[in-house]
């Protein structure tokens, strides 16, 4: 099953017992909102959009009024370019997140999808935090046929980095797949952290394309959204990667985030699997879960 026939669920016991759109139809749609993990201001307001939205345009049918909530939603998702900016050589895109969310999975298979499109990956290993990671991300890039830059253990991951763009600018290589560490001592140290990449890139390829994706567990639910906001405010966001949606997620943690981040999800993780990942569609998810 699909990851947008898993959604199809979350409305559709509400809208079955459908007769009009009245308080009670509208209290018990907010909780299925909230419940699929919407939030509870992203919930609230979009039932308070479509109780104006019917008022104001009369609507009466289940299909008027499903579609108004779906173009409500759409409206609330629409923050930005969902694809991901390739457009020069190299590109840099670097993933960041908490532990365990699903960074380094992501890149083997963002890389796998680009070397299929025939462009020329390298990986670079700057999660150095602990000697596994590196090691992950070495059996992804031979999994997807991409390069990698690695160091060892405990090395200043602004140096693997360097060394990574030095490569991908000497051989030519299209898009640069950075990994990095989701944890350090505190939190402050993984932000400075962040910023010294950020500032390498700049320094060694200026005017590069470049992305900072965020990679959210979406099984945390709202926890996610605090995570999110933390890295939204030191590291400047160009989109999120929603992991995980093929477990017990609810999905609706995707309207969540474009509206309270104002980022935009670009992909989402269905499996542990190197196919397992997709470019997200909102009016597709939409349609999906309304
Ligand atoms: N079910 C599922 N598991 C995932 C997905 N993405 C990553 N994982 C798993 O989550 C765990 C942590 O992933 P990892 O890439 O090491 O996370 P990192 O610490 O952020 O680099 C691994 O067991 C992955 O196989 C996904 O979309 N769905
Ligand atoms: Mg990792």
């Amino acid at each position: 099953m699909g990851f947008f026939d898993k959604l199809k669920k979350i409305t559709t016991n509400l809208f079955s017992g459908f007769t009009e759109a009245d308080e009670a139809f509208f209290e018990e749609l907010e909780e299925t909102l909230i419940l699929a993990d919407l939030g509870m201001d992203t919930a609230v307001e979009a039932v308070e959009e479509l109780r104006r939205r019917v008022r104001r345009e009369h609507l009466r049918d289940q299909e008027e009024v499903r579609g108004a909530l779906r173009d409500i939603l759409a409206e609330k998702m629409d923050v930005g370019e969902q694809g991901l900016d390739l457009s020069t050589t190299p590109s840099v895109i670097l993933f960041i997140g908490v532990n365990g969310v699903g960074k380094t999975t992501s890149i083997g298979k963002v890389g796998y999808q680009l070397r299929q499109e025939g462009k020329r990956v390298l990986l670079c290993a700057a999660d150095t935090f602990r000697a596994a990671a590196a090691d992950q991300l070495q059996i992804w890039a031979e999994r997807a046929g991409c390069e990698l830059v690695r160091q060892h253990e405990g090395a200043d991951p602004g140096a693997v980095l360097f060394d990574a763009l030095q490569a991908a600018k000497a051989r030519n290589v299209d898009v640069v797949l950075c990994d990095t560490a989701g944890r350090l001592h505190n939190k402050a140290n993984l932000m400075a952290e962040l910023a010294k990449l950020s500032k390498i890139i700049d320094r060694e390829c200026p005017g590069a394309a470049r992305e900072t994706l965020l990679v959210l567990d979406a099984t945390t639910g709202q926890n996610g959204l605090i995570q999110a906001r933390t890295f939204q405010e030191t590291a400047g966001l160009t989109g999120i990667v929603l992991t995980k949606l093929d477990g017990t997620a609810k999905g609706g943690i995707a309207v969540a985030i474009a509206r309270e981040l104002n980022v935009p999800v670009k992909l989402v993780g269905m499996g542990e699997g190197i196919d397992d990942l997709k470019p997200f569609d909102a009016r597709e998810y939409v349609e999906a879960i309304i």
